[in-house]
């Protein structure tokens, strides 16, 4: 935190993301303030409050129009300002044709392989050109600089980049990819897919979590654009200008911006049993998810019921919560994924349930960092089950609330933690048998090799947290910043 800090010291920062980090919601209680299910800004807020400047983004409450005038600048958090929000309100018809459909009926399932099929329209692609356009003027007339530090975050701004360096030429524009980036045969189907390249490497420098999706991007771009590759050294040149492309995996703070418990450790595992009407010894597993057809959880629900029915055992001692935050619940898709994960939950509790058991506890509801990190910390395995992420910071969380050195995490291949997090249950998702006998194993594994694996997880995602994921990023950029101003003066 004071490295960034320091490494900052005197620049202007200004991010822009499509999500905001606080909510204002009008309520029957009178304004209320919530906090979005998002990794994104779970890592981007921890490096704001470190290093203040001003965050632009998509004003998403619900307030009334004199309370959406008052909130358009707002200093946040609210209990102890260390930054500025700026909200850029967009029409139904913007939203709609710019997150809800190019963005995420369109790039969302393309980068994803989880064979969802991409939905392309031109009205959406048209929505998100000028929504781009929207946001690059906001950070111009933000600026207060010719030559500020812009973090524009995810698929939602491929294009602002571009739009930014136009007006802004001495900027140093870092955008980072939070989701996967595909091999160059399944990003080609994207019809605006040079357009795409194109804005993109207005930036000064690209991140992604893995140096694997690095390498499709640069063979994406190189089968796309006319540009000249140095892949020794990961930069790209396209009309005149250098965009370094690097793996920057993202990670949470450490210790956990979430609030720390009152209770003790072993306080939490009873009360939350206790809660949930189980006994004490019950044994407990945990899935914390927005609810999205990348995650796996119909997979996950699969893995419990294999593992119960390998496993008699079990049935009766075992139960698994699911958390999922609603998510662009207005998408056909996802109202779809939601009620077979319902039907789902519901098949399987039919198949064990005996007198009050239940063996999957679905919360489909948003619920607070408190709680999730109660729910962490009580829990005797974290189920990770995604069929394709970039990161995935639920698997970090989980580790980090571990102060007990127990508990196991289950981990899927396809996530970029996976690349990190060595000593996790790592699994083929697709691979429900398999899955199922890792399940089994977590929740019978001896304390001494939980505690093993557990204390070395820890150690990496404490020495690699969420601002050595910025300040890699930020160095970077200073020693590019640095050596143009070298070259200007020669
Ligand atoms: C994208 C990429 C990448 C979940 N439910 C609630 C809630 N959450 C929080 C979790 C966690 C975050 O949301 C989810 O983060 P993930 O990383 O798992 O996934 P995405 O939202 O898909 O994030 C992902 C990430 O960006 C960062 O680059 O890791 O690969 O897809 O922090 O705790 N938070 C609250 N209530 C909930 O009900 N408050």
């Amino acid at each position: 935190r004071e490295l960034l800090r320091g490494e900052l010291a005197g620049d202007e920062v200004l991010v822009v993301s499509n999500r905001e980090p606080y909510i204002h919601q009008q309520t029957a209680n009178g304004i209320e303030v919530a906090r979005p299910a998002s990794g994104l800004v779970t890592a981007v807020e921890a490096v704001m409050r470190a290093c203040s400047g001003t965050w632009i983004a998509h004003g998403s409450g619900n307030a009334d129009r004199e309370v959406v005038d008052k909130h358009d600048r707002v200093p946040v958090p609210p209990e102890c300002p260390e930054y500025t929000l700026r909200r850029v309100w967009l029409s139904k018809e913007e939203e709609q044709g710019y997150y809800y459909g190019f963005a995420n009926e369109g790039l969302w399932p393309l980068c994803h392989i989880a064979h969802v099929r991409p939905v392309f329209r031109s009205s959406d692609w048209e929505q998100y050109v000028k929504v781009n356009r929207r946001f690059a003027d906001a950070v111009i007339a933000e600026a207060r600089t010719d030559d500020p530090v812009i973090l524009v975050q995810d698929y939602h701004f491929a294009l602002l980049p571009r739009m930014v360096r136009e007006a802004l030429p001495r900027a140093t524009v870092i955008t980072f990819w939070h989701i996967p980036w595909p091999n160059p045969e399944s990003f080609g189907i994207c019809p605006w897919r040079e357009e795409i390249l194109a804005g993109m490497l207005g930036s000064t420098i690209i991140g992604f979590h893995t140096p694997f999706h690095r390498k499709n991007f640069l063979e994406t771009v190189d089968r796309y654009l006319e540009t000249r590759i140095e892949s020794e050294a990961s930069t790209i040149s396209y009309g005149g200008k250098l965009t370094q492309v690097e793996p920057y995996p993202i990670s949470i703070a450490w210790p956990g911006t979430t609030e720390v418990s009152s209770e003790s450790q072993s306080e939490c595992r009873a009360n939350i049993r206790k809660a949930l009407a189980l006994p004490a010894d019950h044994l407990l597993g945990i899935g914390v998810d927005r609810l999205d057809y990348t995650k796996g959880i119909i997979e996950r629900f699969q893995a419990v019921e294999r593992m119960l029915e390998l496993n008699p055992s079990m049935v009766g001692r075992f139960t698994f919560v699911q958390i999922a935050a609603p998510t662009r619940s207005s998408l056909d898709e996802y109202q779809s994924f939601e009620a077979r994960v319902r039907a789902l939950a519901l098949r399987i509790n039919q198949r064990f349930s005996n007198g009050n058991y239940m063996p999957i506890l679905l919360k489909a509801e948003h619920h607070d960092q408190y709680q999730l990190n109660r729910y962490y910390r009580a829990a005797d395995v974290c189920m990770v089950t995604s069929l394709h992420d970039g990161m995935n910071l639920v698997a970090k969380e989980f580790i980090a609330a571990r102060s007990d050195e127990k508990g196991v995490l289950l981990l899927s291949q396809f996530t970029g933690a996976a690349r990190e997090l060595h000593e996790a249950l790592i699994v083929n998702p697709y691979h429900i048998e398999q899955s199922a006998d890792a399940l089994y194993r977590a929740i019978t594994m001896p304390e001494a090799e939980q505690r093993e694996r557990m204390r070395s997880m820890r150690t990496l995602v404490k020495d690699f947290n969420v601002y050595r994921w910025a300040g890699h990023m930020l160095l970077d950029a200073a020693r590019l910043r640095k050596r143009e101003r070298v070259m200007q003066r020669i």
